[in-house]
């Protein structure tokens, strides 16, 4: 078995104006092959591991033999993390669901939500994600460095902003703050609130 990129349910353009036709064309096809490709080359020779899913790699980084446990976190962590994120954007949807009223009972409210996880994600320096996660039950707002997956920490990602310049800088240039700003009106928060209900399956 080899990994793949996952193709998309809607086209490049669908989320304009607030996500380019171009960035995500390059985002897709150029950035999430890439850590495929490189997770695929990294395992040709370990059978064993090329058959899981690349999420079980990942809650267990310590069972990847040392020689290709950086290419596993960075290019599988890449994969997971682009191939959650794709089905987690959608234009004009409403917050709502159980997933709100976690949110709101957590938080206070979907403003305070929002102050948070925007000030999380502008504070990652350098390449990251910020994620609303559930670990040890609870939502919780935290940031990853590079591709690392909150699933080797023992934390069950809901929600996900590529913090990485490829997500953003054609567009919005150095404004990174704008991007954000433009990250939440594309939140799929139909898909956000069934990664939340499976966690509690
Ligand atoms: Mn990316």
């Amino acid at each position: 078995m080899t990994y793949t990129l996952p193709e998309l349910s809607y086209p490049y353009n669908a989320l304009e104006p607030y996500f380019d036709e171009l960035t995500m064309k390059i985002h897709h096809t150029k950035h999430h092959q890439t850590y495929v490709d490189k997770l695929n080359a990294a395992l040709e020779s370990h059978q064993n591991l090329k058959n899981k899913p690349v999420e079980e790699l990942l809650k267990n980084l310590n069972a990847i033999p040392e020689s290709i446990k950086t290419a596993v976190r960075n290019h599988g962590g890449g994969h997971f993390n682009h191939s959650f994120w794709w089905p987690m954007l959608k234009k004009n949807i409403e917050f709502k669901g159980e997933v709100s009223k976690a949110i709101i009972s957590t938080f206070g409210s979907y403003d305070k939500f929002k102050e948070e996880l925007k000030n999380v994600a502008l504070s990652r320096f350098g390449s990251g994600w910020a994620w609303l996660v559930i670990h040890n039950g609870k939502l919780e707002i935290y940031s990853t460095p590079n591709q690392d997956c909150p699933l080797s920490e023992g934390k069950i990602p809901i929600l996900g902003i590529d913090m990485w310049e490829h997500s953003w800088y054609l567009k919005h240039n150095a404004n990174k703050s704008a991007y954000v700003e433009d990250f939440f009106h594309v939140i799929n928060w139909e898909q956000v609130n069934e990664n939340f209900k499976q966690t509690k399956r």
